[in-house]
């Protein structure tokens, strides 16, 4: 039912592109620059507080009309549809994929097996409402009846780099007396330099696991508790732990208050989640009318998608680019650079989003797919990683298309700091599309007065071939609305790359195996169990490190 019939890389809107593909390699984006004075006006679009513009790619009228054509045969405008109508497609787990219902601000009814899904994440969001403000405002405090100023986000993969993100990228919003950590790893170091900052008497654990199974979130949830209740005795508990989970008796087990808790449901994806009650430390640092812009933000693009001719539609345009790339000139990476400090852990983000997502070789028809899906997702904040893997994407022998994410306005405009922040973003694009030709070098060389052996021996390395996608978003600032529309975007980016690939986007079942197998080696490296079972590497790596703890 959500699938498609035929393999999409054996459909006439594939072939198609591996013969733009073809003659595009031999097409120079200067050149069509210098061609169309209107290209930028062509291929940007503009929506909301939100600039797209996708000119410097390797694209004209034919090869973009084709990728539209292949959304169109890979049905993605019916997909869009039955995600938005509450349809089970994540089909491997039979759920719904409704983090689209989560910022539903037209409150219209969503239906999952016949049931109304919206009053549940109503009650939810006011639970956060009442939960946050009290926070913010020492109404809800700590055992000792001092506020709760210290704000520990226990959860790991989608229970924390969504909150870790977004709250880092809001933190001009954060109330002046707050502060949130964000403790994931399994590593005790995690724990133990979180925990070395933190007065018991201020501090409110937020434990955040959608199945409440997973034994990095419990065993730091326990280790926090044991502290906690070493400091403040049993009592304390309820005022210092709250729980965002599914699994209410897990919760329970564990010991938190049900009362302490905030549900979601399973039609929501751990790295879909920020959105939910996983969000909680959100609105606790920036406020609940904030948290709700972001929601508001994410709301105006799930419109957009659902609504903008193709052409238009940012996160298809982008999706289909990313396709282009990846599909039909064999492209396995994708960087993410925005130009914003703030946004620093953006790119770790959309690394599980895209990476978790649509990093899978099944399709939905059961079969391998035999195509590429997800390219490697990696990136930072510019112009830190200008003086890093820059090089590469310039000079590399293969390309890198790149999103730089640029805000005009900056939180903290101090001198030209911008300005200058500015100036390298527009100029990276601009050298990635550009490049310098040989004797474009050589000229230079001239001009610094190099002679004629040394401009010889120099200007093939001072060339760059140039002709290097990049896409560039321009917002106004980045402010809550700012970003909700941002990762909306890269969430229907990455839905659409999934449903043109025929995959299912909303299963990680290889997160699995290494788990499992961590659960055997864990008594074998403890000495309670034999490690007889396991190849000879590993074997004579648990007894090394066994013999190295002893
Ligand atoms: C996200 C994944 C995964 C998940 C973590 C934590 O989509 O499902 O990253 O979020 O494994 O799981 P819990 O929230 O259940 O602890």
């Amino acid at each position: 039912m959500f699938g498609l019939k035929k393999e999409i890389n054996k459909g006439r809107s594939w072939k198609r592109l591996e013969k733009q593909a073809k003659r595009m390699r031999k097409i120079e984006m200067r050149d069509m620059f210098d061609k169309d004075l209107k290209r930028a006006e062509k291929y940007s679009i503009k929506f909301d507080n939100m600039l797209l513009d996708f000119s410097k790619n390797l694209i004209d009228d034919k090869s973009f009309s084709a990728l539209l054509k292949l959304a169109k045969d890979a049905k993605v405008a019916e997909r869009i549809e039955q995600m938005f109508a509450g349809n089970k497609i994540n089909t491997t787990e039979n759920r719904a994929v409704l983090h689209v219902a989560l910022r539903n601000k037209d409150n219209h009814p969503i239906y999952v097996d016949g049931k109304d899904v919206m009053p549940e994440i109503n009650r939810v969001l006011a639970k956060i409402k009442n939960f946050s403000e009290a926070v913010r405002l020492g109404k809800f405090v700590g055992h000792s009846g001092k506020k709760l100023t210290h704000i520990v986000n226990i959860g790991i993969g989608g229970s924390d780099l969504g909150p870790k993100m977004a709250s880092e990228a809001l933190k001009k919003y954060w109330a002046k007396d707050i502060q949130c950590y964000f403790m994931s790893n399994i590593d005790g170091t995690a724990c133990v330099e979180i925990l070395n900052k933190l007065d018991p008497e201020t501090t409110l654990f937020i434990v955040c696991s959608k199945t409440f199974t997973t034994i990095e979130t419990l065993t730091n949830a326990k280790t926090c508790r044991r502290w906690l209740v070493d400091a403040l005795g049993e009592p304390a508990v309820a005022k210092h732990f709250v729980a965002v989970s599914t699994n209410v008796e897990e919760v329970a087990k564990f010991g938190i208050d049900t009362e302490n808790m905030f549900e979601f449901w399973d039609f929501v994806g751990g790295r879909y989640s920020m959105w939910s009650a996983i969000g909680l430390v959100i609105a606790i640092a920036i406020g609940y009318e904030n948290f709700e812009k972001m929601l508001s933000g994410a709301y105006a693009v799930d419109k957009h998608f659902k609504t903008a001719e193709p052409a238009k539609n940012i996160p298809l345009v982008l999706a289909l680019l990313s396709i282009w790339y990846n599909n039909f000139f064999g492209i396995r990476s994708h960087a993410v650079i925005p130009y914003d400090q703030y946004l620093c852990y953006l790119p770790a983000y959309l690394q599980q989003l895209v990476m978790e997502s649509n990093g899978k070789l099944v399709g939905r028809d059961n079969k391998f797919v035999r195509y590429q899906t997800a390219p490697v997702i990696f990136g930072g904040a510019g112009t830190d990683v200008q003086h890093s893997f820059f090089q590469m994407i310039h000079q590399g022998t293969s390309m890198v298309p790149c999103d730089f994410i640029v805000p005009a306005i900056s939180h903290n405009e101090i001198g030209e700091h911008h300005e200058i922040l500015l100036a390298n973003v527009l100029a990276q694009s601009e050298a990635l599309m550009k490049g310098k030709t040989m004797s474009e070098a050589a000229a230079e060389l001239k001009a610094a007065g190099k002679s004629k052996e040394e401009i010889t021996r120099l200007k093939k390395y001072k060339s760059f071939k140039g002709n290097r996608p990049s896409n560039i978003m321009v917002f106004k600032k980045i402010d809550p609305y700012t970003l909700g529309m941002l990762v909306a975007v890269y969430e229907h980016k990455t839905f659409v790359e999934g449903v043109i690939w025929n995959i299912n986007s909303f299963d990680q079942m290889g997160v699995e195996l290494g788990k499992q197998m961590a659960l055997k080696i864990l008594p074998e490296l403890q000495g309670s169990r034999d490690g007889s079972k396991h190849d000879s590497s590993t074997k004579a790596l648990i007894s090394y490190i066994r013999r190295l703890r002893r």
